[in-house]
């Protein structure tokens, strides 16, 4: 319940207000920065370039919504970032105490403003000191809303994960309006190459969800589209539609290392008249 409250507390006003702050910071990062041309940015939802001081110590004070379980779970990071100043530390720690049945530090897009198509950009770095194991990590989630009466522990339909020292794309569909049970109709494992150490990888998502042959997936790793699922189904019959979540959950711990890390930076969405240049990092 407490969780369901602070999403409500924080739903509206904490998304418009600090938007504005981040849109100052921007055109004053702009100027110093001496780029070109300014690009155009009106169809962005929510914007996290870690630039925020106040970050720091109110990590709910950006776009996004951070699920953590205790301090070291999200810190600003300087001496590792993708643009600018800072970038974010997602942490876990086998110790930590869990939330909602698992160790995560996720940051959340406000499910109020999920749309039927979207945009996403965002950095992602991995530490040397990053293993994957067999049990895996979600590192990306583009989490469900399941309708009145149906299952709402279903897989996400779209989700980035690390496991085996690889990293993976899954996409999950089902045709029924209520679903009997957490099984989808379809399941796809996209793998996406072994997980890079100690450089970073700048994804571009675009999402067109559909459960029927109307669906559009594309993703772009490091400037080079690396899945193009098109006119194919790639999520739930629900009436609304999956929200973002970035950072790192990891529901079982196999022998693997106890602590992970991971550093984000550059998050970007954008709604469905966007496109992969308003999104894409330092895009301003
Ligand atoms: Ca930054
Ligand atoms: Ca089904
Ligand atoms: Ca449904």
């Amino acid at each position: 319940m407490k969780y369901i409250l602070f999403i409500l507390l924080f739903s509206s006003s904490a998304f418009s207000g600090n938007y504005n702050h981040v849109l100052g910071e921007i055109q004053s990062l702009t100027i110093l920065n001496h780029f070109p041309e300014k690009r155009n940015t009106d169809n962005l939802i929510l914007v996290e370039t870690f630039e925020n001081p106040n970050l720091k110590d109110d990590p709910q004070s950006g776009d996004f919504y951070l699920e953590h379980a205790v301090d070291h779970s999200f810190q600003l990071e300087k001496s590792i970032k993708r643009e600018g100043t800072t970038a974010g530390r997602f942490e876990i720690n086998k110790s930590d105490p869990k939330i909602w049945g698992g160790h995560r530090t996720e940051m959340s897009q406000a499910q109020n403003t999920a749309r039927a198509e979207g945009w996403y950009g965002f950095s992602q770095y991995f530490p040397a000191s990053y293993t994957s194991g067999s049990t895996g990590e979600v590192i990306g989630q583009w989490h469900d809303q399941a309708d009145k009466g149906e299952h709402v522990d279903r897989s996400p339909s779209n989700t980035l994960l690390t496991s085996d020292g690889r990293i993976k794309w899954m996409v999950r569909w089902d045709a029924d309006k209520i679903m009997d049970s957490g099984y989808s109709d379809g399941l796809e494992y996209i793998d996406l190459g072994a997980i890079p150490n100690n450089e970073w990888i700048d994804w571009v998502v675009h999402i067109k969800y559909s459960h029927t042959n109307t669906g559009i997936l594309e993703v772009w790793m490091n400037g080079e589209k690396v899945i193009d699922r098109q006119n194919m189904p790639n999520s739930y019959n629900d009436d609304a539609y999956p929200y973002f979540k970035f950072g790192i959950y990891k529901w079982n711990w196999g022998s693997d290392s106890s602590q992970k890390v991971i550093y984000y930076d550059e998050v970007r969405i954008g709604n469905e008249n966007s496109c992969y240049d308003e999104v894409k990092l330092g895009a301003y």
